[in-house]
């Protein structure tokens, strides 16, 4: 079956008339569009991956770039990539694609429910052949997202296999800044964080994030709300999470943007990343049978 056959077949499944429908997205890439009284919004089955929620009567969150790639194999940039299992460069492999290989393949939908005005998308990915040539452990993961006046993602792991496992994961979410200069961050005063742009250095945050050069941060220890003051869009953005013990703030600035073929110039000054996550000395181990969830809730306030 062509893919406009297996995206009408998918539609036909899972789609839920005037809210949600599985369409064509870039790169003839199938999305679920939904459009409910309280946001409309996107999800690729490639990556499972969130490329738009605009809450209804605002502005739309996320961050995409004009430059991004959307085909197999390559991450979408912007939205929110999955990263798993494991972030950043894999330590034993120079080889495995960075971040992991959660975000380059395409997911199977596995449910699409109506709640009140909320609409929660289920889509999930499990271990085969081509994902034990760089990882060995039996899993399934979903990705459960729920699209409504707040965005909730989680992250479910089962270890399906007989051998505990440890894995890293982030909700690596691109946000939408007027001007990042003009952007704050607050809820990590006090916290140690290693700075990836000096040598990995620990420091201890003071006060609220002010971006200003190009940023790379892993937060540790926290599962504090962050909080994103932007005065251009006149918004407040809050980032809760649940059983995540580490923040990821970056910012390429304009050398790294450059550098990124993926990434328009001066896109930069439009975006940030908060990552909802469990990386570094904060992996999580999971003995057979068990499962972990990981959860963000994202919010809107208008200033
Ligand atoms: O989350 C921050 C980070 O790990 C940075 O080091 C930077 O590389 C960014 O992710 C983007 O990574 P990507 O593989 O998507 O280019």
């Amino acid at each position: 079956m062509d893919t406009v056959g297996t995206i009408a077949e998918l539609d036909r499944r899972f789609g839920v008339p005037g809210v949600a429908k599985v369409v064509e997205g870039y790169g003839g890439l199938p999305k679920v569009r939904i459009t409910s009284p309280q946001a409309t919004a996107e999800m690729y089955l490639h990556g499972a991956h969130v490329t738009s929620w605009t809450p209804s009567g605002g502005e739309e969150v996320l961050f995409v770039s004009s430059r991004s790639h959307w085909e197999d194999g390559r991450a979408i940039r912007g939205g929110v990539p999955v990263c798993f299992p494991w972030f950043g460069d894999k330590a034993d492999d120079p080889n495995a694609p960075a971040h992991g290989f959660a975000r380059t393949k395409a997911w199977q939908l596995e449910s699409i429910v109506q709640r009140g005005d909320a609409v929660t998308v289920s889509m999930v990915t499990e271990s085969n052949e081509s994902t034990k040539k760089w990882w060995p452990a039996d899993f399934r993961l979903v990705h459960r997202v729920t699209f409504g006046s707040e965005l909730s993602l989680e992250l479910v792991l089962t270890n399906t296999g007989a051998a505990a496992l440890r894995f890293e994961e982030a909700l690596h979410a691109y946000h939408r800044v007027g001007h990042i200069e003009k952007a704050r961050v607050r809820g990590l005063d006090g916290a140690y964080y290693l700075d990836k742009t000096d040598r990995n250095q620990k420091k201890r945050q003071q006060g609220e994030i002010l971006i200003a050069s190009e940023t790379d941060r892993v937060y540790l220890d926290t599962q504090h709300a962050i909080e994103l003051e932007d005065p251009m869009l006149r918004r407040r953005i809050r980032v809760a999470k649940e059983n995540s013990l580490t923040t990821v703030v970056w910012n390429p600035w304009v050398r790294k943007a450059r550098a990124l073929s993926d990434l328009g110039d001066d896109e930069w000054k439009q975006m940030i990343c908060i990552e909802t996550s469990n990386v570094g000395d904060f992996a999580v181990d999971l003995a057979p049978g068990q499962q972990h969830t990981t959860k963000a809730i994202v919010s809107v306030a208008h200033l």
